[in-house]
């Protein structure tokens, strides 16, 4: 049984091994990083079965993708290796505010070739959730609609569906993003955007309003993310909760705090998808998203069980 099949593009990243910005370093730290493996890395740390489905070109980074991913148990089944298309490379500048900015080079890569054509039913076959984020439906001419695909017939199979906006400016255009998501939304069953993301497609609005709002498209839950202050989540049975965030000292790369949120939240969903508390899956959701932004990278240091069971928690 698979508890978490998740679909997304995973790229190598390069970030400046010295405190230099990116025009001036020589060196590089090299990994990988893509929104839904790290996602699958940190379910799969928590002790669940998961899988990653992605295109990658057959090149050194393709391979170095599989050779990380394998590393952390993660089922690699049905990942395709691409012939003519290439594994996309992005860079982090670090700054001093724990706040980077990336610069892609992934278009026309073997991720932004997916069509709905290629979406296959074993995919899903004895899995629980599919976990995808508005990514994807960026990256080419049909991903959108492989997406939509996938989010369809996982849902046919009986499985719950995670969609994360993961709104990306340098991807596509303010109007385009918006219209896509949107209709993404009604096709999924928890909806996680951050506070940004949920104004950005809904207008300025209170959070309560916000997450009334998303409910009343289809979601059966919504968790918006709401940084340092923590999550509010709410479910379309009426219960709503503030959980405030834990307290951080050192915040160095917040880049992957989102998909760690997501790790934590779904880690909950995972063991009963139909019944689990919202509380106890914000809270999970806050404190890996307050691991993570402690270090550089976007998911090493996300944590095991027991790591997670042994630290205590700071509110803020
Ligand atoms: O929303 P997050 O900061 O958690 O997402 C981070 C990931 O997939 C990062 O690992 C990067 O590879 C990406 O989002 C992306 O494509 O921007
Ligand atoms: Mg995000």
């Amino acid at each position: 049984m698979i508890d978490i099949v998740t679909i997304g593009e995973t790229m190598v990243l390069f970030y400046p091994f010295e405190n230099r910005p990116l025009k001036y370093t020589s060196l590089f730290s090299k990994t990988i990083a893509g929104a839904e493996s790290n996602v699958a890395i940190g379910l799969s740390r928590l002790g669940k079965n998961t899988r990653w489905i992605g295109r990658l070109g057959k090149d050194p980074f393709g391979d170095m993708v599989i050779s990380t991913l394998t590393s952390e148990n993660i089922d690699l089944s049905k990942v395709i290796r691409d012939e003519s298309d290439f594994t996309s490379v992005f860079f982090k500048d670090m700054n001093r505010f724990g706040d980077p900015e990336v610069f892609y080079y992934r278009k026309g890569s073997a991720s932004s070739k997916w069509e709905p054509k290629h979406v296959k039913k074993d995919w899903f076959e004895d899995s629980r959730i599919l976990h995808m984020s508005g990514i994807t439906p960026a990256l080419g001419i049909n991903t959108l609609s492989f997406t939509r695909e996938c989010m369809k017939v996982a849902k046919s199979l009986g499985l719950t569906i995670s969609f994360d906006p993961n709104i990306r400016h340098k991807l596509w255009t303010e109007e385009n993003s918006r219209e896509a998501l949107l209709s993404l939304v009604p096709l999924s069953d928890i909806f996680l955007p951050g506070i940004e993301e949920a104004k950005f497609l809904l207008g300025d609005k209170p959070v309560e309003q916000l997450a009334k709002e998303f409910i009343s498209m289809g979601p059966a839950t919504v968790a918006i993310k709401l940084g340092e202050e923590g999550a509010f989540g709410m479910s379309k049975e009426g219960d709503a909760y503030m959980v405030p965030g834990e307290k951080t000292n050192n915040i160095v790369d917040t880049v992957g705090a989102g998909d760690a949120f997501a790790t934590g939240f779904l880690s909950i969903v995972a063991d009963d998808p139909t019944n689990f508390s919202l509380m106890v899956a914000l809270s999970r959701g806050n404190k890996l998203g307050s691991i993570v932004i402690q270090e550089k990278g976007d998911w090493e240091t996300l944590p095991s069980l027991k790591m997670i069971e042994n630290t205590p928690v700071k509110s803020r």
